[in-house]
């Protein structure tokens, strides 16, 4: 049974009762939900029906006269804070709410929407966690939802029909993804005892989050990366990180965490080789005015880091190469630039900024300054060189920070998982962890929030083709009876994005090569091709719209076609090639010596009359999207849907508006009525047949498995409504099959236990 310090998680909700305070407390006498003009519901209790009009008074003893049939339909008491919002008698959205604020206020963060783990951010520390939780959950001592109880099923999935599992997990920015993908890990690692892989990869967890998380407006902790932990197959997959933050940030937002933690927490030494000032000297981090997090000390962070590199056994010598190319990537934004003739030419400023890059990167001042203000062409046969103006020569300075930080994070990412590959076997099966970037919408939206948008809008139609149209398919398929349940196709707005030729992403593209394209005129495109599709908006300048599942998000072309080229100069290539630094090893192993590989999607040729080859950003986005999606397809998925109550990020304040609208984008009501409607459970003919056919009591032996499983079915008494039988599967109602498994598992352990008794005796 469950250990008693750990009241929190009991499935009992009867000692808990509201004060008199508390708005639901006239629900006791009667149930019904009523919406204020601010839309947030509360409970009435009607006084008198007549016909079209109810007269009900609202907790604060204001009595009204509403419209019958705008009056929604409380559930009793009884079901107050249900585990499952399947328990629901009336499935309607105030009762959703109701039932998640109701636990939310007792920390009970998890709950369970049919197959779907609901987790409500508490923003606070929940005593939820920690090993004697990870027992109980093992042992199966507590049933309430939980992370916990995910990854203990996934891994018993795992086990019993030897396939993949993932546990994706879904939700706004800031709605809590990564807390609990680690949380999940942490179950996975505790499981392996201590030894396993899942230990190894918490621990390097630091690295990631250090080097590939940034404060955003929406979440001080926010990944910017995509990233596919795979646990028992050590490998992280990382898609794309958002490089445009390294030398360039909004107001109150921070770059990544590491350039602060580097400032605050490396020891004298370091500081002194590195050259290093404190962060508000450093132009990338000073533009957007934020140096600290509440709560979070960057100095400590510094050396958490620092171990976790030794883990992954990054030796000394190449940690301190590491921090060089961060002070490097640092002082390139103080690097300012001097008109030098009458056609607006520029130099960089010989002063320490240019000084300290040279030395940091290990090359001559003078071939840093050229690679900054001029450019190799390469016109027919012969070879001219281009001086180059204040804007072209920012853009080159700011190209070269940006991806000295790329290439330092695929480096790093790949030293993690050679350390978390050696000596393992790679065989067998996994548990993929899927944390990927929430959804985003701010008040201005650029390319980043348009890629983020759009993997977000693919995760979604993966939730609901596997929870919606493949659960009916199969019945239709299996031919049993079964009413349809209507859901929101996203398919609309993933077509926006991706027909071709007109689409967004291949408009983006066609336009990223035109020399001459200009951020307004791909707006203008938009608009002029796209003003069809009903999921697209046209708007002022040079932004547009899009409806997406999660709400319409405005976007601002501006900067689009630049971040999309991600131009490097071959002069900054051959730079970095031909420095003394110690890590051009990191240079070579992300880009120079390896060709991009010609996925799918146009090969796209630079503008600037440099030859060099490469894919767009947007279409290498999208062909690694679609592989990840392709992985994921082969696993059995569990889904976590992750909100967010507040967007103050702050700890007990639960906004109705703001949870429903995240409940309505991820389809939470509609997962619940078909979960109650329909039979999640399902098993072949053969293998229910093979799993429980030992326990019948006549000898069946030569029957077909189908014969033999209705044997079971009448020998267990399953009700006829509990179950349906398909012309391959059976298909069970929720809870019914955990019967058969309870007895199975008995008579199983019976018959072992009689049996090393026989050979104890014999011995
Ligand atoms: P995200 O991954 O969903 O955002 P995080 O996992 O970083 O969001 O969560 C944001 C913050 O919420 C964390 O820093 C914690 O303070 C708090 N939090 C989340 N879950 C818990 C929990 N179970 N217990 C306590 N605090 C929690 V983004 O990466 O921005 O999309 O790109
Ligand atoms: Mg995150």
């Amino acid at each position: 049974s469950v250990a008693p310090s750990m009241p929190s998680i009991a499935s009992s909700r009867r000692e808990h009762r509201w004060g008199d305070t508390n708005p639901y407390a006239v629900k006791k006498k009667l149930q019904s939900w009523f919406q204020l003009p601010n839309r947030n519901w509360e409970l009435g209790r009607i006084l008198s029906t007549s016909g079209a009009e109810s007269v009900i008074s609202l907790p604060n003893d204001k009595v009204v006269t509403v419209k019958t049939e705008d009056l929604v339909s409380a559930n009793p008491d009884i079901l107050d804070g249900v585990d499952d919002l399947m328990q629901l008698s009336y499935l309607n959205e105030p009762s959703v709410l109701y039932n998640l604020q109701y636990r939310y206020n007792q920390d009970m963060i998890y709950t369970k929407a049919g197959p779907v783990l609901v987790a409500v951010n508490p923003f606070k520390r929940v005593s939820l966690y920690g090993n004697e939780y990870i027992e109980a959950y093992k042992r199966k001592a507590v049933e309430s939802p939980h992370v916990y109880a995910i990854a203990d099923t996934a891994i018993r999935e795992m086990v019993r029909d030897e396939v993949n599992q993932s546990i994706i997990i879904s939700g706004e920015s800031g709605a809590g993804k990564t807390e609990t993908a680690k949380i999940a890990m942490q179950y996975l690692a505790a499981l392996g005892g201590g030894s396993g892989i899942e230990h190894e990869i918490l621990k390097t967890n630091p690295i990631l989050e250090a080097f590939g998380n940034a404060k955003t407006l929406r979440n001080d902790n926010s990944s910017r990366f995509t990233d596919l932990l795979l646990c028992l197959f050590p490998l992280y997959d990382i898609v794309l990180l958002e490089k445009s933050r390294v030398v360039q940030c909004t107001e109150g937002e921070r770059s990544y965490h590491i350039f602060y933690q580097l400032c605050a927490g490396a020891p004298p030494a370091l500081r002194e080789m590195l050259n290093l000032k404190s962060a508000d000297e450093y132009q990338y981090l000073k533009q957007s005015n934020c140096y600290s997090i509440s709560g979070v000390n960057d100095a400590e962070e510094f050396s958490v880091v620092k171990e976790a590199l030794d883990v992954v056994h990054i030796n000394k010598e190449d940690q301190q190469s590491v921090f060089a190319m961060l002070a490097a990537v640092l002082w390139l934004g103080n690097i300012s630039f001097s008109v030098i003739d009458n056609e607006n030419h520029v130099e960089p400023v010989e002063d320490e900024g240019l000084f300290n890059v040279a030395k940091l990167i290990g090359c001559g001042v003078d071939e840093l300054k050229l690679a900054l203000s001029t450019r190799n062409m390469r016109v027919g046969v012969d070879s001219i060189v281009q001086k180059l103006t204040l804007s072209q020569a920012i853009d080159t300075r700011d190209a070269l920070a940006k991806s000295i930080y790329a290439c330092l994070f695929e480096w790093l990412v790949e030293q993690i998982n050679k350390s978390l590959a050696v000596g393992k076997r790679r065989t067998g099966r996994s548990i993929s962890i899927l944390d990927i970037y929430g959804f985003e919408s701010f008040d201005r939206n650029s390319f980043e929030q348009f890629c983020i948008n759009y993997a977000n809008e693919r995760l979604q139609q993966h939730f609901n083709r596997h929870l919606f149209k493949l659960e009916q398919d199969e019945y239709i398929q299996d031919g049993i009876d079964w009413t349809k349940v209507e859901f929101e196709d996203n398919q609309d707005c993933l077509g926006l994005f991706e027909k071709r030729p007109l689409g967004l992403l291949s408009l983006l593209d066609e336009e990223s090569t035109f020399p001459n394209g200009t951020d307004l005129t791909f707006a203008n495109k938009l608009k002029q091709h796209l003003s069809s599709n009903s999921c697209f908006k046209g708007e002022r300048d040079k932004s547009f719209a899009v409806s997406h599942y999660a709400g319409e998000v405005s976007y601002d072309t501006t900067g689009f076609l630049e971040k999309n080229r991600d131009l490097l100069h071959l002069d900054s290539i051959q730079l970095l090639s031909s420095c003394s630094c110690h890590l051009p090893q990191i240079f070579a192993s992300s880009m120079l010596n390896r060709p991009e590989k010609p996925l799918v999607g146009p090969l796209y040729k630079t503008g600037g009359g440099v030859d060099s080859q490469k894919l767009s950003v947007a279409t290498k986005f999208k062909s690694q999207l679609f592989l990840l999606m392709k992985r994921l397809e082969n696993t059995t998925p569990h889904f976590i849907r992750c909100i967010k109550p507040n967007n103050l990020q702050s700890p007990g304040l639960y906004e109705q508006g703001l949870v429903l609208q995240q409940l309505r984008c991820c389809g939470v009501l509609e997962v619940v009525r078909i979960s109650r409607s329909g039979f999640p459970t399902r098993m072949s003919h053969q293998k229910f047949a093979r799993r429980y056919g030992f326990l019948l009591l006549e000898n069946v032996a030569s029957q077909d498995p189908l014969s033999v499983s209705v044997a079971i079915l009448h020998q267990f008494n399953i009700l006829p409504e509990m179950y349906q039988v398909g012309y391959t599967k059976l298909f069970f109602r929720t809870g019914q099959i955990g019967v058969l498994e309870d007895t199975r598992n008995r008579t199983l352990h019976g018959i072992l236990r009689v049996q090393s008794c026989f050979r104890g005796h014999q011995a």
